[in-house]
């Protein structure tokens, strides 16, 4: 039995609604919360969604139960986060780059060459900062639950090798539906694409697009490597992914519900980073032994790439400036970044 959100229930009609309300009360008021991944099954994310959902129903005995729909059934990622914010779907699992469209503080998580590594950035996620960014999704009346590491994002094209941002002048880049991530690809002297990551494979290969960008499982599962086979580890960012849920939904539970959906959700984190290290070192060694053209770190200049996306840092908004002088200071000696 479901207890769907209200705006589900008004578009399966009243009957079904009276009839699931009669449920509800039968099953003792289970609760079923619907949580969006845009990425396949066995995609570490994913794994992470389920993990997620056996820990809250293991500790509410069985009463709530979080149902994964993965693989994007229930839209693409811009799409869903609107369906969330009007407590359609209940629950997603998303990149910070096209959250931020909705909360521009999350910008200050996302800024090019921010991080010494996945370490510093953990330290940040994990922080008074990281809890303080996910309580500025309230905001735009999402509750943010917690963060999921998705590695670092490298550009990759169906022309050539890029070592230099010269190499990517004027190529059409798709990327997310994300402000900074198309200031960030203009900075370097492309031209930004926003699209759905669904229609990306096919807008390579028909060239409506030169190149994407993305870390390395995500260019292996979508199979993009396929289509456009030149891959620079220039690593411009670290995007954290974050789970949010609708606050419609949290303002429905008890208040220890919320609680167990909240420690649910952080204890899920470790689980995650695991799977994430283990899958993306598997997509890296699967996407070489494909015969991809990877140019290695030490063949790009990455001086180049930072100095181009200077400006980006020069008209930061006052807030997000301060956020990202805290995130710098948990950097390790010597300190890196622009
Ligand atoms: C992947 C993220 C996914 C994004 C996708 C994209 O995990 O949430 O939607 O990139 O580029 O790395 O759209």
């Amino acid at each position: 039995m479901t207890c769907r959100t209200p705006a589900v229930w008004a578009l399966v009609g009243a009957a079904a609604w009276i009839a699931a309300l009669a449920g509800c009360a039968a099953d003792g008021d289970q609760i079923v919360l619907r949580l969006a991944e845009t990425h396949p099954r066995d995609y570490p994310t994913t794994d992470a969604n389920y993990e997620f959902a056996r820990l809250v129903q293991e500790r509410s005995d069985g009463r709530i139960r979080i149902e994964v729909y993965h693989s994007s059934q229930l839209g693409e990622e811009r799409g869903v986060i609107e369906q969330v914010l009007f407590g359609a779907i209940d629950m997603t699992r998303v990149s910070v780059s096209p959250l931020a469209s909705f909360v521009p503080e999350l910008d200050a998580l996302q800024m090019p060459f921010l991080y010494d590594g996945p370490d510093h950035m953990w330290e940040v996620l994990r922080s008074d900062v990281g809890r303080e960014m996910l309580d500025t999704l309230e905001q735009a009346d999402f509750v943010g639950l917690n963060y999921y590491d998705s590695g670092a994002r490298s550009f990759y094209n169906t022309r050539r090798e890029i070592r230099h941002p010269d190499d990517m002048a004027g190529m059409q880049i798709r990327v997310q539906e994300s402000r900074l991530m198309m200031d960030l690809v203009q900075a370097l002297g492309a031209v930004p694409t926003p699209m759905p990551f669904g229609e990306v494979y096919s807008a390579l290969q028909t060239g409506v697009i030169d190149g994407a960008e993305n870390n390395w499982p995500s260019y292996f599962s979508t199979s993009h490597y396929e289509v456009a086979p030149y891959f620079s580890l220039n690593e411009h960012s670290r995007v954290p992914e974050v789970t949010i849920i609708s606050r419609l939904a949290m303002d429905r539970l008890s208040e220890e519900d919320r609680q167990l959906i909240r420690e649910a959700a952080w204890d899920a984190m470790d689980y995650q980073i695991e799977r994430w290290n283990a899958f993306e070192a598997e997509a890296e060694q699967r996407i070489r032994d494909a015969g991809v053209t990877v140019t290695e770190r030490e063949d790009v200049d990455v001086d180049a790439f930072r100095k181009r996306v200077q400006p980006l840092y020069d008209r930061l908004p006052e807030n997000q400036r301060g956020i990202v002088e805290r995130i710098r200071a948990m950097a390790g000696p010597p300190a890196e970044g622009p």
